[in-house]
């Protein structure tokens, strides 16, 4: 294997998670039989991207494609608020084409659309392109390569703006990404990013967010990196607190850097990012974690409390099956979307229910999967903790509230 970003060979691996089966592989039936693969992830000596060791086909992964974030309104004021700011600060109009890459069920082209601006989204998930056009959002269903951007830009002409909101991570093919990037730009157009942060991962443990579908974890190095590879710049970077800390960062044929720029890449060699002690560190954490929690639940037990899950998220299940924590721990798990209802997470086999049931059994304890929503869920939630219910919440460290 070699690196994603700079073709090395010196790819270190500092966390193995074992094997489990792919976090969205929810089952109808928990009798059903499981691919599990492994989780583990390095990072790279040269240009220091961390990345997965173990690639599994993106067609397991994205053709049926159940995560909507537009279910939050976390997600949607994020859209409303990314979409706004672009049209401001480059002055978009009606002549202008922004197209969104994974551009999901349309939601973020959904606010370019309100102020006129000609929009078009590309994604390969054919379920949510199905609900993105019903919408009115024209959306191609395909995977963004550099052959595909030249077809659209012989159908569309060339874009003023390009969107990938945490798009970059689920990539392989980085190179052929930017490449389709760089066909179709105008060439003063502007491609934005946005990616989970490591810094974050690495200062908040958020070590659940490492799973099959997450190829690369960025921090700014290597990604100017790889856009200097294809002739571009990264001129502008901005912090973001979504997926539990992102960076949006502001890509361009050319450009002056900004002093924010600046001021990020001196802060990421402050922060030791280039050395291998940082990520054995955040290895050893994770085991801690790990430990503690499943004591914590397993000492709940032994009291008789009733415990059960909030949120079956992807990343709910990487840390449910990394800690072991199964039915013997969890009764249930329960979650706001409706098709993840009456499913069963995968490996760990716990039965989804609909959020109601938390008023209806008033369980003593509840451990909160989807954190990166916890000011939401907590708000929502307010009568069943104002009756004694009290919520586990693990990242960044464990407590309950
Ligand atoms: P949520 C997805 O991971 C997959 P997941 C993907 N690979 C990615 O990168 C990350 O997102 C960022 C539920 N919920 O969005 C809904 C409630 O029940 O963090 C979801 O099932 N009640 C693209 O799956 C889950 O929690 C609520 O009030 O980790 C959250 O999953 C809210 C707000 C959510 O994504």
């Amino acid at each position: 294997m070699t690196c994603r970003i700079c073709g090395s060979e010196k790819l270190y691996q500092f966390l193995s998670l074992g094997t489990m089966p792919i976090p969205n592989g929810f089952l109808s039936n928990p009798h059903e039989k499981e691919v599990w693969y492994p989780l583990g992830v390095c990072v790279c000596q040269d240009c220091w991207l961390v990345q997965l060791t173990h690639i599994i086909p993106p067609g397991i992964m994205f053709k049926n494609y159940l995560y909507i974030p537009s279910t939050s309104s976390t997600m949607t004021q994020h859209f409303k608020s990314l979409a706004e700011d672009a049209i401001m600060r480059f002055n978009l109009t009606s002549k202008d084409l922004v197209v969104d890459i994974g551009s999901n069920d349309g939601t973020l082209l959904g606010y370019f659309k309100e102020h006129e601006v000609k929009i078009l989204g590309i994604d390969p998930a054919t379920n949510l392109v199905t609900i993105a056009n019903l919408k009115g959002i024209e959306t191609k269903d395909a995977y963004f390569t550099r052959e595909y951007a030249i077809k659209v830009r012989e159908e569309k002409g060339r874009a003023k703006v390009i969107t990938a909101t945490n798009v970059l991570a689920h990539v392989n093919d980085l190179d052929d990404l930017c490449e389709g990037v760089k066909e179709l730009l105008d060439k003063d157009g502007v491609f934005i990013c946005e990616c989970p942060y490591l810094i974050d991962l690495l200062d908040r443990n958020e070590f659940d967010t490492i799973y099959h579908e997450h190829l690369s974890y960025f921090s700014l190095y290597p990604l100017i990196r790889l856009f200097k590879k294809h002739g571009m710049t990264i001129f502008d970077i901005q912090k973001l607190s979504v997926h539990g800390g992102s960076v949006r960062v502001y890509v361009k044929f050319k450009a002056q850097q900004s002093k924010r720029l600046t001021e990020f890449l001196g802060m990421e060699k402050i922060r030791k990012l280039d050395k291998l002690s940082t990520y054995e560190e955040f290895g050893r954490r994770v085991k801690v974690i790990k430990r503690d929690l499943n004591n914590y639940l397993k000492r709940l037990k032994l009291q008789d409390k009733k415990i059960v899950g909030y949120g079956a998220s992807a990343k709910g299940n990487v840390l449910l099956n990394y800690c072991k924590i199964d039915t013997k721990l969890l009764d249930y798990i329960v979650d706001s979307i409706s098709y993840k209802q009456g499913k069963f997470t995968p490996g760990t086999h716990i039965p989804i229910y609909p959020e109601r049931r938390l008023l209806k059994d008033q369980p003593d304890y509840v451990l909160l999967l989807a954190w990166n929503f916890a000011d939401e869920i907590l708000k929502k939630q307010i009568k069943y903790r104002e009756r004694g219910g009290q919520f586990i919440i693990t990242i960044p460290y464990l407590r309950t509230e």
